[in-house]
């Protein structure tokens, strides 16, 4: 029987996806995307998963695009005028899309490599954690390619103009620890903590009222495109919205009543 390049699990309310192609370090080739993909549309259709965890298996997150099947590609695109920007908007701009738009929490395990990708992958996701010894780094100025999977527009956002510019066009490896001191990621951990902290954090994130998270991703998702007037009308909209969720009124009875809250993520 063959490994499924996607191993998945559902367990405490969490979506727990690894990415399984460990002897390529789980570059990621169409078949591999479009199950990512079809999980991750899925998570938003049921109501039981309230978290996501991606990682990956054996000794590296992500080694981003399979340059095999790149060069592949390349060929046949010679021939039909398609262009990688084909692949990248049917691959990549899918997944980022996918993760930003599930109005869930994606935590994400980075260990060993995140590479070009694969690094821009992590980023989308909501709560990144890396090991302190992982690596991370925007491959893409190696092959002659522009940082794609939304790095433009993360990385600057994350740790300003001066430093994403030298990271991509460097190409300069950061280790976890110094993603997290400089605001790339939200932490490292030593490596053998890494997925005993990311499960810990996915668990207690769906445990939480889901739909309130998911409304807080929605205006983060809009803030850095927005001026204060605009955001501050979206928070007051948004907030009638989460004022008439269940789990508003659970948090608020479980208040006055000296109790903990039991959420039920609707
Ligand atoms: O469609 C498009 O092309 C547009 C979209 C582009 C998005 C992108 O992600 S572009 C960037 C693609 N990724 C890279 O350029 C990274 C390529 N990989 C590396 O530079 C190195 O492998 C690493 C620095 C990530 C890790 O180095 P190391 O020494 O730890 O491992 P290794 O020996 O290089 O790799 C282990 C195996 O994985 C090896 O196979 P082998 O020799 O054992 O049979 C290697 O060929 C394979 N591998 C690693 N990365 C890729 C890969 N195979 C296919 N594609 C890869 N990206």
């Amino acid at each position: 029987m063959t490994a499924p390049l996607l191993i998945q699990s559902i367990e405490h309310g969490v979506l727990t996806l690894v990415l399984n192609r460990p002897n390529v370090l789980n570059s990621v080739n169409s078949a591999l995307s479009a199950e990512l993909l079809a999980a991750l549309l899925s998570a938003k259709a049921h109501p039981e998963i309230r978290a996501v965890l991606l990682s990956g298996a054996g000794r590296g997150f992500c080694a981003g695009q399979d340059l095999e099947e790149a060069a592949e590609l390349a060929r046949q695109s010679e021939l039909t005028n398609a262009g990688l920007g084909e692949i990248v908007e049917r691959s990549y701009n899918q997944l980022v899309r996918a993760i930003r738009y599930l109005e869930k929490p994606v935590v994400c395990a980075v260990h060993g490599v995140a590479a070009g990708a694969g690094a821009n992958l992590a980023l989308a996701c909501d709560i990144v954690l890396a090991a302190e010894d992982a690596t991370l780094v925007q491959a893409f100025s190696k092959i002659g390619l522009i940082p794609d999977t939304g790095g433009t527009f993360f990385l600057p956002r994350l740790v300003g103009l001066p430093r994403a510019t030298a990271l991509m066009m460097l190409a300069e490896k950061v280790s976890g620890a110094q993603a997290a001191a400089m605001g790339m990621i939200y932490r490292a951990v030593p490596s053998e903590q890494l997925l005993g902290e990311a499960t810990q954090i996915a668990r207690r994130l769906a445990t939480m009222p889901t739909r309130g998270l998911g409304l807080t991703k929605r205006l983060l998702n809009r803030a850095s495109g927005s001026d204060l007037e605009g955001q501050l009308e979206a928070e007051a909209k948004v907030q009638s919205e989460a004022g008439m969720t269940a789990d508003f009124r659970e948090g608020v009875a479980a208040f006055l009543e000296k109790r903990s809250p039991n959420f039920v993520g609707k």
